[in-house]
Formats: C-alpha cells, structure tokens, sequence
C-alpha cells in the first residue's frame, strides 16, 4: 500500500492541498480552493475583508470552511484519504487568530454532523484575523521597540526589528483597543497552529519558523523572550500555545476527519510552520548558501543560513529553518497584486503581458517604476502610491516593463546583505511559470533561474516535512533522501542571463537605487 503525506498551504488567497507518494517519489494530486471564488458568502478581495487597505483582516471561519470544501473534494477525487500517513501544514505568517475558553474547548470533541465553522462558532474572542498585510500598528512598534532598547536590540533578540505585520504588535493593537476581548483570550494561535490545532483536535505547538514571525520569540534558544511579552501585552504568556520543533508531531488525526473525509485513525499530524519556512523545504533549500524567489501574492527572497545575521538597516528577517537551521527572509508586499494591478491598467492579458516584456529593451529607455501600488514592507514604504520616472503612463509595454524592472531591481538592492550575488536562483509562485519575467529576473541578478514544476512550493514543502517528521521516527533518512525525488529543478526551462544585458543593468540599478532613495526621502509624491 502507497504511503501518502498530504501537504496543506492556507495562504491569503486560497488553500491548497499537495498529496505525495513517498515510495514513488511524485506528487499524486494537487487541488485548490480559492476564497473570493469558491466561498463568495465571505465577499473577501484576494482573500481579504474589504477595507482601508491599512487594517487588512480576514476571517478564521472562512479558513474552516475552506479546510471542509478542499477535504471534501479531495474525498470526491481518486486520492485515498485512508493511506495519508502524515499530514503538515504551511500557513500565511503573522496572521493570528483568537480563541475563547469556549474555542479552545471546543477543539477536542469536533462534531463530524456539523461544519468545522459551525463547530466553533462563537468560539473566537476577536472575530476577524489581522494578516500580514496589515500596517496598521506602527504606535505599537514603537512601543515595543522603546520598552526593548531600540531597533538593533530587538532584531537581535527576536530575528526582526518590530514590523506592523507582525504577530506581536497586532496582539498589543488587540490588548489597547479592547482590553477586556483581550482578557478573555484564552489562546492566541497562528494561521499556522490554528490549522494544526483544528487537525489534530488540540491545542497544537507554533513552529520556531513561524515563532520568528511575532517578535515575541527568542531567536537563539526558541523559547518566548519574556522581556518583549512583557513589552507586548499583560499575561501574554498564558495565552501562547508551546513552541516546538516543526518536526514535532501534535498527534493523531481528529476523528472528525476520520468519519467525514476517510482517513485513518493513526495518520499523524505535525507541527504546522509558515508559508515561506515550508517553501524553503518545497524548493530543496537544504543547504545553507542556496537561494529562492517566491512570485506570489507577495516576493519574497530566502535562503538557508547557521546562524541568525540581522540586516544593519532592519531590513528583512531570521527565521527558524525546518531543517533546524535558520532562514533569511525578505518580503516584497507589492508581488502579483502589483503585477496585476499594471497588467489590468493595460487592459492585457498575461498573454500580451509577456509580449510586452519581449518588445521593450533591458533598461526600459530609463523609464522606471516603484511598484507600490500598497503599502510597502521592503523597502518601508507607509504611503501607498505608484511611482514613475520618465515612463508615460500611457506607454502600455514601457509599464509592464517597468513594473518587473522595478521589483527585480527592487529584490537585488535590499537582499544583497543576505546575499550579494547568488549563484543561482530557484523559483517558485505563481509568476514563475512566465519565462518573460524569469529573463528580466536572471538579468538582473545575473545568474541562472531554475523555475520548478510544482507551483505550490509551500504545500509540497509542509508534506515533505510531514514525510519528514513521521519517516524520521523510524528509517533516518536525510532532508536530502527525502527532498530528492521531489524539489528538483526544472533544468530543461532554466532561464540563463543575456550577458550583453549585463552592463545596461549595471547602470540602470545605479539610477533605480538613486530614484529610490530620492522617493523615500521626500516620502508621500506618490503619482
Ligand atoms: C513574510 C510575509 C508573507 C506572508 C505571505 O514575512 O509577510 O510572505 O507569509 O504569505
């Protein structure tokens, strides 16, 4: 009998499922549930409440309702849910979700008769999930930056300087405006141990991948730093789940998934870790000194490091690596959405799109553009706003170059003190199947671009993981055994840089850096 891990990845706009076969070393299904799309009673914007774009919540249930809609198809498919070993997940870091005594009770006896919405409802103490894409708590930053030294200590203490996205300012933000929601607070999980918790019908760990993500863990020992849960909020510390190694099993299945969706008592399920700890996993990045792009609804940069390196400018973060080791991460807020946003402004298809980035020249004719299109997190950016330099608006083409141009060169800048000029880049996320972006992306980096088959880096990472976790018990194997057959390359669609391109990109990063500074200096021009 095949022994399957089945991967997960509640991201912001979608869950994803990825279901491997161990012995055969391939993927056996992929699936999909987009939010806006599959679940409209929830009228969410790419996954999100409608709002000022400053406050960016979503809701927990429609998590839930996502999680019983992918089982449910999943079920319905060819998959065998009774030989799933193992199940992990990757959730979108920082969001946090709150539950009450009731909430957290509730966990343990999950009725098979009801939805898992059902099941908990009124079960959470804040109704709505602030995510990653919140900037809203730049008070609370400040706070927490004062009570614990200033900028370099608390990225030296915790892998971050304070970022409004953040788990533990969002939860000071909770504390102010509404103490008394706040006391009741029995526990306050992750996107990333929520899920856990609802599989496995109990209280389940945070992950050190995803823990990096609050400012409220101890980057060296993994443990929470008393000093910023005390900056944070009073009796923080009750209200936390443990924090584990992401190889950790929170234990069996739930049986509610067991009588609804068929799978067997014994599958195991593990810690859950973030988005991009699990993409590091899904792309190879086993060894320290590789890196990665993610083209998804956010950029973002990783690579696998020893020990944790902190930016001087506060830039990026450290997290903890599943393989034990740690990770960089620099994110990049304005991905597809500003892609997106230029390619609609158009009036292009993705088709027309690519056409676009063929018929235009490297360096764009010096037409630049700041993509914020949202508020930015690399660089800080609080404004939202476009910029253009010598690019007219109605130049269609000149647009869709100059909006790759600008987060690639964008990408170069601000991770070079992770990584000054890689070798090579492995690629994952949506955009990655377009080679028109990969050329201006290998260009601009100067290096080979190996895009992969699976989009779904962060699923095929958390069911690796899962392999990991439950195989490792028994067989010692490798992360390398185990990533092997499956994070590998596409060799033959690598996308190698144009070598004359070299000298104009040189000279163009010279002038998007000086564009840069200047705008970030006189701050709110936005065009
Ligand atoms: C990382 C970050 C985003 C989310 C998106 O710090 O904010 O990449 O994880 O899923």
């Amino acid at each position: 009998m095949s022994r399957l891990f089945l991967g997960l990845d509640s991201s912001t706009q979608s869950l994803s499922g990825v279901l491997i076969d161990a012995d055969a070393g391939e993927i056996v299904t992929e699936l999909s549930v987009s939010f806006d799309q599959d679940l409209p009673q929830y009228d969410t914007r790419n996954g999100t409440i409608p709002g000022d774009g400053v406050t960016v919540h979503s809701q927990p249930e429609l998590w839930l309702d996502a999680l019983d809609l992918l089982l449910g198809r999943l079920r319905d498919s060819e998959a065998d849910l009774s030989s799933v070993c193992g199940i992990s997940g990757s959730g979108q870091q920082h969001g946090s979700v709150y539950l009450n005594e009731q909430g957290l009770g509730r966990l343990g006896f999950l009725d098979a008769s009801h939805s898992l919405a059902e099941n908990l409802r009124n079960g959470f103490s804040r109704a709505t999930s602030p995510i990653w894409m919140d900037a809203s708590t730049s008070e609370e930053c400040h706070e927490i930056t004062e009570a614990l030294g200033g900028p370099s200590d608390v990225a030296r203490l915790t892998g971050s300087t304070a970022f409004e996205r953040f788990a533990g300012p969002q939860i000071r933000k909770f504390y102010k405006n509404d103490p008394e929601a706040y006391r009741v607070t029995a526990r306050i999980h992750l996107v990333s141990s929520f899920m856990a918790s609802v599989l496995s019908g109990r209280d389940a760990a945070v992950d050190p991948g995803d823990g990096a993500g609050m400012n409220l863990m101890d980057i060296r020992e993994k443990t929470w730093l008393d000093a910023a849960l005390d900056a944070t909020a009073p009796d923080l510390s009750g209200k936390l789940p443990q924090i584990r190694e992401s190889s950790s099993i929170s234990g069996p299945i739930s049986p509610y998934f067991v009588q609804k969706y068929g799978f067997s008592p014994t599958c195991r399920c593990l810690v859950w870790s973030g988005d991009n700890p699990c993409s590091v996993i899904g792309l190879g990045l086993i060894k320290t000194g590789m890196t990665a792009i993610s083209l998804g609804t956010s950029d973002t940069f990783m690579g696998l490091m020893t020990e944790p390196r902190v930016s001087e400018q506060g830039e990026g973060h450290v997290f903890g690596a599943p393989t034990g080791d740690y990770m960089t991460l620099i994110c990049f807020r304005n991905g597809s959405l500003a892609r997106e946003h230029v390619r609609e402004a158009c009036g292009y298809s993705w088709e027309a799109f690519s056409q676009a980035l063929e018929q235009t020249l490297p360096g764009n004719g010096g037409g630049m553009m700041l993509p914020w299109v949202e508020s930015e997190i690399t660089p800080h950016v609080p404004t939202a706003g476009l910029r253009r330099k010598n690019l007219d608006e109605q130049d269609g083409p000149a647009n869709c170059r100059a909006v790759i141009e600008g987060q690639m060169m964008a990408m170069k800048l601000h991770t070079a003190w992770a990584c000054e000029s890689p070798g090579s880049i492995y690629v994952t996320g949506g955009a990655s199947v377009n080679r028109s972006i990969l050329q201006v992306m290998a260009d601009i980096f100067d290096c080979t671009v190996y895009p992969f088959r699976t989009t779904n880096g962060a699923a095929l990472g958390a069911a690796l993981r899962a392999y990991q976790g439950v195989e490792s018990m028994t067989r010692g194997q490798t992360w390398r055994d185990i990533v092997q057959p499956f994070a590998v390359p596409d060799h033959q669609q690598a996308v190698r840089p144009i070598r004359a391109h070299r000298t104009i990109y040189t000279e163009h990063l010279k002038a998007f850096e000086a564009y840069e500074q200047e705008e970030l200096q006189t701050g709110d021009s936005a065009a």
